[in-house]
């Protein structure tokens, strides 16, 4: 294999780029082995695809895919890594500086996105027949950059040197009708590589182009921008990965996107199915399963439902039937406020049609509920139209066999709470699916001397594609050899991170400090601000007494805040200056240190987590639907130091309460304190409380007259602090002190680290993707030999 792959490089260095080895840089080495690596699956990757259409597969649609960088992970799925380094080597290369050329593919937010990425390789190593739909937005998230303390975003272009992991398959293109324009869909087909299995999957994204590539007669009257409109306005619709926007109105442009999504997608499934089993549709959900992430894709439904009745001549009752047996909907958020509605208006404007037959959908289910007795009031709860906005939700929850929350505490909290009306309804369809993370990545990729040492303490790699076999290693939880041999491993991770951090940004920390990282999405109720006020009382106490007993502490942050969310930027630029302001003090710049990471993504996040002593999860309680970044910082070692919100409950109760750090106040206790909580009270009778708040608006730091801090100041005061981050500050410092009093004594340390990889192995998504696999879609393992 080695040789062939040398082969196949040089080759391609050649055909593609007219060069060789000694000359090409790093990006056209990445692209050249890349396109050599597919070469050599090609023929498992059509195998499979063709084993997989002779029985019921499943589908899953999403807006989001956060894959990151392929080519480390893929040589880890074919066992070709250490080969592939070698034959690097011979050449000079190193394969570390090719894997850090590749842009990451940050078709995603965040968790939702990750998610929908890890069940990728899961399916694909599980021998699921599982295929992705998406979309390929030319620009991924934006990237961010840190002036004087603010975010800057700029564009993702992460296509600019092409992408050698996916293929253009134009003969498999469809066309998506608007209303007023049609356009088409040209899928890419990027392999999915099962972890040591010849199963390779497929994740299927679609690029909008416009059918007609200029206008030749408006060009030749020399009108010359006014003929490339139409093409245009086309590729807008590919153009950009929304910003999560849970706040806002989404824009029409998104739901343009979504439809575009699961137009042709549908279209593609129901394509496949004609070929290989004719036009018999009752006979789809024998063969399609259709898995909706959050309410994203939804319009799925009555797309499906209008092919039926306008171009397949099947009755409405019989096309709905026919849904009702092939979708199933995933939620991944608590309020119910915060579902997706989009005005009847709009949908009516882009695609007429579709209304209709939501509309229809609508009216039988009312008269449904009428049938069974429910009062008006009742009825208007359930309806998928109210108020001229169609609720996405309800459809999916109506027309879906199957609802599923992200951990056991979400999924309570939606047949309790939030959708207890839907739960009363449906009893049958709710689900828990508990999230997981694909070890492969997360893991074995990110942590190969980890990896190294599992191997050798198991006896082979099978835990790689079996994690509960980590549980076997809780015999050496009280072997000194083992958990000192576990702690340099974290030790060397430390130093690597420092070495990136310095190499990147210039900063140093040092990595004999307790590192302690809270990295995800900027949201006001991740806390984010909660972790910073402490590490500002903490400044505070130290300027007072020099010599508090603490460890040295290194508080890393990673996250984006969405370019119109005023507060979440506003909680960046004041983190930065608090970082600022410890660096600039003779006293306390030795003790502690705050870094916030610029640009964190997937890649970054790959040297984060097995670098963290502390993985900080410190969201309100029942605000957070499940979390996978928790289980990251699990697998690879670091306690958690969090709330009992979505899946640290299950994190906790797998490797004990006394192996992390829970604080703060439960759903039920802020259910109880619900219309009673002041926070003001909070901010007169603490002292430190006071001090830290007041420090917003006392002048002690300066936001340029963007009146960010003053708006901080009003979210935790005026506004009643409604992430009740005073409640809890208490009890996070409090946390905190166990935290230190725990790291001083480094055996007890290091077994508590070590118990957190070593009752990991359920968050693997390998278990998540099985039990959609058994208990959603009904399908079993096929492979391919
Ligand atoms: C909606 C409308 C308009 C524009 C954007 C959006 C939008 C985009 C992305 C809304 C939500 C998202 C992403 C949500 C998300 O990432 N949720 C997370 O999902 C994870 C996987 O289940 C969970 O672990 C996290 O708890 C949850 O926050």
């Amino acid at each position: 294999m080695k040789e062939l792959i040398k082969e196949g490089l040089k080759r391609q260095l050649k055909i593609k780029y007219g060069t060789d080895i000694e000359h090409a840089n790093k990006g056209e080495i990445f692209s050249s082995l890349s396109t050599a690596l597919m070469e050599t699956i090609i023929d498992d990757w059509n195998n499979t695809t063709d084993i997989y259409r002779e029985r019921k597969q499943a589908f899953y649609l999403s807006a989001e895919y956060l894959m990151g960088r392929a080519l480390g992970n893929n040589l880890i799925s074919l066992k070709l890594y250490d080969e592939v380094k070698e034959l690097l080597e011979e050449l000079n290369v190193d394969l570390n500086a090719i894997e850090e050329a590749e842009e990451d593919a940050a078709l995603g937010n965040g968790g939702l996105g990750r998610l929908a990425a890890c069940f990728m390789d899961s399916a694909a190593t599980m021998e699921i027949p599982l295929r992705g739909y998406g979309i390929r937005y030319s620009n991924g998230l934006f990237k961010q950059n840190f002036k004087n303390g603010f975010q800057y975003e700029t564009a993702d272009n992460w296509l600019t040197y092409g992408d050698p992991w996916s293929i253009r398959r134009e003969k498999e293109k469809v066309i998506v009708h608007f209303n007023g324009m049609d356009v088409y869909a040209v899928p890419y087909d990027t392999p999915i590589i099962g972890y040591d299995s010849k199963n390779i999957n497929t994740l299927r994204l679609w690029k909008c182009e416009p059918i007609e590539s200029f206008d030749f007669n408006v060009f030749n009257s020399g009108r010359f921008d006014d003929s490339v409109l139409l093409k245009n306005k086309a590729e807008h619709i590919s153009r950009v990965l929304y910003p999560n926007d849970d706040t806002r109105e989404g824009k029409l442009l998104r739901l343009k996107q979504q439809y575009f999504l699961v137009s042709a997608s549908i279209q593609d499934i129901i394509k496949e199915f004609e070929n290989l089993h004719g036009t018999d549709y009752s006979e789809l959900p024998k063969y399609v399963a259709i898995q909706l992430n959050d309410t994203h894709p939804v319009l799925g439904i009555p797309e499906l439902i209008r092919i039926l009745v306008d171009e397949k001549q099947v009755k409405i009752d019989k096309a709905i039937e026919i849904a009702e047996k092939i979708f199933a909907y995933t939620n991944h958020t608590i309020l119910a406020e915060a579902l997706e509605k989009w005005n009847v208006e709009f949908i009516e404007e882009l695609f007429p049609r579709i209304l209709e037959i939501i509309e229809e959908i609508d009216l039988r289910f009312i008269k449904e509920l009428v049938e069974k007795g429910y009062s008006k009031e009742e009825i208007n709860e359930f309806r998928i139209i109210n108020d001229k906005q169609v609720r996405m939700a309800n459809l999916a929850i109506h027309i879906g066999f199957a609802v599923n929350g992200v951990a056991k505490l979400h999924t309570d909290i939606l047949k309790d709470i939030e959708l207890h009306n839907w739960y009363e309804l449906y009893p049958d369809k709710f689900q828990n699916k508990t999230n997981g993370i694909t070890p492969r990545r997360w893991i074995r990729l990110c942590n190969k001397e980890l990896s190294s040492f599992i191997t050798e303490l198991i006896g082979d790699e099978s835990w790689v594609k079996d994690l509960s076999k980590l549980k076997t290693l809780e015999k050496y939880a009280d072997d000194k050899k083992v958990l000192d041999r576990f702690m340099i491993i974290k030790k060397e991770k430390k130093v690597q991170l420092a070495k990136y951090i310095k190499e990147t940004s210039g900063i140093d920390i040092n990595p004999d400090s307790l590192f302690d990282i809270q990295v995800k999405r900027l949201h006001e109720y991740k806390r984010q601000l909660l972790n910073t006020l402490y590490v500002l009382d903490l400044y505070y106490r130290i300027k007072e007494n020099p010599s508090l007993d603490i460890p040295k502490i290194t508080f890393i942050y990673g996250a984006k805040a969405f370019p119109g969310y005023r507060r979440a930027k506003a909680i960046i630029k004041f983190t930065n200056d608090v970082a600022n302001l410890i660096d600039n003090d003779p006293v306390v710049k030795d003790k502690i240190k705050v870094v916030f990471v610029e640009n964190y993504r997937v890649s970054y996040a790959e040297k984060l987590f097995p670098a963290a002593d502390i993985s900080k999860q410190i969201s309100t309680a029942g605000k957070e639907a499940s979390g996978t970044g928790n289980m990251k910082f699990m697998l690879n070692g670091a306690p958690t130091f969090g709330t009992m919100d979505g899946a640290n409950v299950e994190i906790v109760r797998e490797s004990g309460e006394e192996n992390n750090f829970i604080f703060g106040l439960t759903v039920e206790e802020i259910e109880n304190i619900r219309g009673k909580y002041s926070s003001k009270e909070y901010y007169e009778k603490n002292k430190d409380i006071k001090r830290v708040v007041d420090s917003l608006i006392d002048g002690t730091f300066n936001d340029e007259g963007t009146g960010f801090y003053k708006e901080l100041y009003k979210s935790l005061i005026e506004e009643n602090d409604q992430y009740l981050l005073l409640a809890d500050f208490e009890a996070f410092k409090l946390a905190e002190e166990r935290v230190f009093k725990a790291y001083k004594d480094s055996e007890k340390w290091a077994k508590m680290c070590f118990m957190n990889t070593c009752n990991a192995g359920i968050f693997s998504s390998d278990r998540t993707i099985l039990e959609y696999a058994k208990d959603i879609w009904s399908i079993k393992p096929i492979q391919n030999k």
